[in-house]
């Protein structure tokens, strides 16, 4: 199956409008940007991407464009905006909900002040398009818990579902008062095998796998019982440029839209894991998460996603536990004996 479906006639390295294109992103050493960035060089070219992040890489591409940059840096995140004769922005950098528990008003000086610096600058230099993840943390305790639809109440009780609610509510203003293209994801869960896990909550899901590998046993932070949303890193990635890619038009979501692939408790992800390796074994030991996870949805309905732009998710829950052990074993076959933990 191809990766990505055409959505407007843009193929890898094509069309006009894919050689005028100049994206940015931020934050894009994260677990979504570390796979969002090869897909987009794959499609655009790699001179036309530049990366940044407040990190520096690890491995510096040869051909690739990388800038270290913090997003809350307005002056610099400018210059580089027209430096590189920027047109798209795609905005990664944040905080994750366990992580900002640990730092409230870090987070929200991260996910609100970055932000507004992005979208201001996109107002101010006209930049075509910025994509920005929200989150499922927008919602709240009384939000339906299954099949939560796209207007439903959202009351979060995390600081990160207060910073993506308002983060959701600044891009739709930008979009009304300024006419500024921003386009906007309510991520489920990311579950992916190139980065480890970013310090969210539904996070467990990506560890397990690491852990799986390594050391045969999990001991998990969530309840056996916590039904989450989740995605295959695959399926997000490919979300975020069909979404950028669509037309304008058909999107009737101006603030976020709602998305889903499939989801499972940490007692069926495990269930799932051992069919690959039957000796794996999970041990629960909750801690603060497990109330930032007992305020999230079970499951969500995206339907406006599927009308407006075609949305469907590839990856179920057998396929995404098949795809993330198949990959990390490659990958830790291949590390050096010496640096494995
Ligand atoms: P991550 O924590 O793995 O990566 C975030 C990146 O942002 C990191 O590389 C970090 O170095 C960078 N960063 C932090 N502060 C910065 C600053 N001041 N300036 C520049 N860079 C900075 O997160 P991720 O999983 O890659 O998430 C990317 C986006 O997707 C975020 O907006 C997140 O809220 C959203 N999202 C992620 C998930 C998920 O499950 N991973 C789910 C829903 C939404
Ligand atoms: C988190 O758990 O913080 C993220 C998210 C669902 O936004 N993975």
């Amino acid at each position: 199956m191809p990766i990505f479906t055409p959505v407007c006639g843009v193929q890898p390295g094509g069309s006009n409008h894919a050689f005028m294109t100049k994206i940015l992103v931020t934050g894009g050493l994260g677990q979504l940007g570390i796979e969002l960035v090869p897909a987009l060089q794959r499609r655009y070219g790699k001179t036309r991407i530049v990366v940044s992040d407040l990190r520096a890489p690890e491995v510096q591409s040869p051909d690739g464009l990388y800038e270290q940059l913090d997003v809350l840096d307005a002056e610099r995140l400018g210059i580089t905006v027209q430096k590189h004769g920027i047109t798209q922005i795609y905005h990664l950098a944040a905080v994750l909900s366990a992580n900002a528990e640990r730092n409230p008003i870090k987070a929200w000086q991260i996910n609100i002040d970055g932000l507004l610096n992005v979208l201001e600058i996109s107002k101010q230099q006209g930049i075509e398009k910025v994509f920005w993840p929200s989150s499922i943390g927008v919602f709240g305790p009384d939000t339906p818990k299954t099949s939560t639809p796209q207007f439903a109440p959202a009351n979060p009780l995390s600081i990160y579902g207060i910073s993506k609610l308002a983060g959701e509510r600044w891009c739709a203003y930008y979009h009304r008062q300024y006419g500024l293209d921003v386009r906007s994801l309510r991520y489920p869960g990311l579950i992916g095998y190139s980065s480890p896990p970013g310090g969210g909550t539904t996070d467990y899901a990506v560890d397990i796998f690491f852990q799986a590998i390594e050391k045969g046993r999990y001991i998990c932070y969530l309840e056996p019982g916590t039904r989450l949303p989740m995605m295959y890193m695959d399926d997000a990635v490919r979300a975020a440029i069909e979404l950028m890619e669509a037309d304008r038009k058909r999107l009737r979501i101006d603030f976020s839209y709602n998305l889903a692939a499939m989801s499972f408790s940490p007692a069926e992800l495990a269930s799932s894991i051992n069919r690959h390796i039957p000796d794996f074994e999970i041990a629960y030991a909750t801690d603060f998460r497990q109330q930032i996870a007992d305020g999230w949805p079970e499951s969500i309905n995206d339907s406006y996603a599927r009308e407006d732009w075609g949305w469907k998710p590839a990856f179920g829950l057998d396929d995404l536990s098949a795809a993330m052990l198949e990959n990390l074993s490659r990958l830790h076959k291949t590390v050096p004996a010496q640096k494995q933990g």
